[in-house]
């Protein structure tokens, strides 16, 4: 076995030095136009068994869309996506790109992919100003999963508005079959208001320099992999998610709640790893990974530093559908300890923003609103009847408590916590509520008028001015988020 050892590394070391940088000769045959695809797809196999001259088009627009609901930024674009436009080529093949910069953006652009051999990566050939196009052609030298980006000065500012994408250069055998492809990237977002404040919310270039986040997102918004958008696959297949990290500032640590990566093809490279959990993503870098569904259930795509999870928007869901097979796990969906508010439809949290920025919202849009926010934070406690749990959360159906309280006070509860003794109906509590002042105003507003008008409650109105008013004249206990 010693000496089998050392002829074994042998073997895979010439295995890789074949897998590097090869020119496989002139493109053969007509030109093909790539097919690009928009996030989370993936383009079919290039299937091709010969170096190609393939064309690529692609336009550069700015266009607001949502960062979130009820919340919207001007992103800057690959394709009109974030990530950008999903490229595939072969190992070999000759690229001849065509970057468009459309006539209604403001900004010059051009693009530097990580697969091209050649200074600056193709950004000096294709500067671009607005309602005009540039073309540069490369050979795509190197196998692998490579990130483009945006290399426009500011380069940060680029990147940091959304400029960023995959291209995938095949093997020349190509990569093995499987049932599902997926393209998911994830991006760190920076804006003047607070994570999930309401209407258009504009580049905060201060706290993009000190790395300091309002959002980290999978592909270009809070949700935008979850509720109807999850990815989706049957018991018994094989996923394989091409994962891009466009930063452009933080590193990904990249794991599926629920699975193990059989496969990860780290940092985009030729080396197979197996049997992982988390793989760690660097800002400009990209990872293959690979995996089996035996169990059916949510399974939950998070940055593992998990405060950009659940508070900042790096959660993503995949749907496993397929008969149980206790054998391996017993069975229960993954609790709302991993899925909080993404489980359900956000959308009664759009309609509310809708509404209160035309001066129209009723106060049945701030309780379907504050219904949805209340599953995902206060229901871990309370529970999603309101009925709390005895002797540990007291509830707040027919809260007697809550009745008794002047507005001001039942606001403060949420915004600032609650220690020491209380009885509600009747019953004890004393425990520990942690201020939950993470919540934006029209949040707070919206739970609170939800409570107030379920349950057998007594109704009433919570505005947002009162929690805003409020949260400028009380102080928030240590730790406490603003
Ligand atoms: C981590 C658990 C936890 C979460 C989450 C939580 N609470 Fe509480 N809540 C408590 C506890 C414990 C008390 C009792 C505190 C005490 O004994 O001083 C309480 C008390 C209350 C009360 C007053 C008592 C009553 O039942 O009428 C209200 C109102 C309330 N919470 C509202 C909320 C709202 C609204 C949210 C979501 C924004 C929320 N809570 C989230 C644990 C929690
Ligand atoms: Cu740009």
């Amino acid at each position: 076995m010693k000496r089998f050892l050392p002829s074994m590394l042998i073997a895979a070391s010439m295995f890789t030095q074949c897998a590097v940088a090869v020119d496989l000769g002139a493109p053969q045959g007509e030109p093909v136009n790539a097919v690009l695809t928009s996030p989370p797809n993936v383009p079919p196999a290039t299937n091709r068994h010969k170096p190609a001259k393939v064309i690529v088009k692609l336009e550069v627009i700015e266009k607001e869309m949502p960062l979130a609901d009820g919340t919207t930024y001007t992103f800057w674009t690959f394709g009109g996506t974030v990530p950008g436009s999903f490229i595939r080529v072969r190992q070999g093949d000759t690229v001849e790109f065509h970057l468009m910069n459309n006539p209604n953006n403001k900004m010059p652009h051009n693009i530097d992919l990580h697969g091209v051999t050649g200074p600056g990566g193709g950004a000096a050939s294709s500067f671009t100003a607005p309602g005009h196009q540039s073309q540069f052609t490369f050979k795509a030298l190197n196998q692998g999963i490579y990130v483009y980006h945006c290399a426009t000065a500011p380069v940060g500012m680029h990147i940091g508005n959304g400029m960023y994408g995959l291209l995938l250069v095949e093997p020349p055998e190509g990569l093995k079959p499987v049932d599902h492809e997926y393209y998911v990237m994830q991006g760190d977002f920076y804006t003047v208001g607070k994570y999930r404040e309401k209407g258009h919310q504009q580049f905060d270039m201060q706290k993009a320099i000190d790395e300091k986040p309002t959002y980290v997102v999978f592909n270009g918004s809070d949700g935008a992999l979850t509720g109807d958008h999850a990815l989706t696959a049957k018991t018994n297949q094989t996923v394989r998610l091409f994962v891009g990290n466009g930063g452009p500032n933080l590193v990904s640590s990249f794991h599926v709640i629920g699975e193990i990566f059989d496969t990860v093809r780290q940092e985009g490279g030729t080396v197979e790893q197996h049997n992982v959990q988390t793989t760690l993503i660097p800002a400009g870098g990209a990872a293959m990974v690979e995996f089996h569904t035996q169990v059916p259930g949510s399974y939950v795509l998070v940055d593992h530093s998990i405060f950009r999870a659940f508070n900042k928007g790096a959660l993503a869901i995949l749907k496993v559908a397929g008969p149980e097979d206790k054998s391996i796990y017993s069975g229960k969906e993954v609790d709302s300890t991993y899925l909080g508010d993404s489980a359900v439809s956000m959308q009664p949290v759009a309609t509310a923003a809708k509404a209160a920025e035309a001066g129209n919202l009723t106060i049945p849009d701030q309780v379907a609103a504050g219904k949805t926010l209340f599953n995902g934070t206060c229901s871990a406690c309370h529970q999603g009847s309101g009925e709390g749990l005895e002797g540990v959360f007291p509830p707040l159906a027919k809260s007697d408590y809550v009745a008794k309280l002047s507005q001001d006070d039942l606001i403060a509860i949420p915004l600032n916590g609650h220690t020491g003794k209380l009885t509600v109906n009747g019953k004890d509590y004393d425990s520990v509520m942690p201020p939950m002042s993470q919540l934006n105003d029209d949040e707070i507003a919206n739970i609170l008028t939800f409570v107030l008008n379920s349950w057998g409650n007594a109704g009433g109105r919570i505005t947002k001015e009162q929690v805003a008013k409020l949260r400028a004249n009380t102080p928030r206990p240590a730790g406490a988020a603003h």
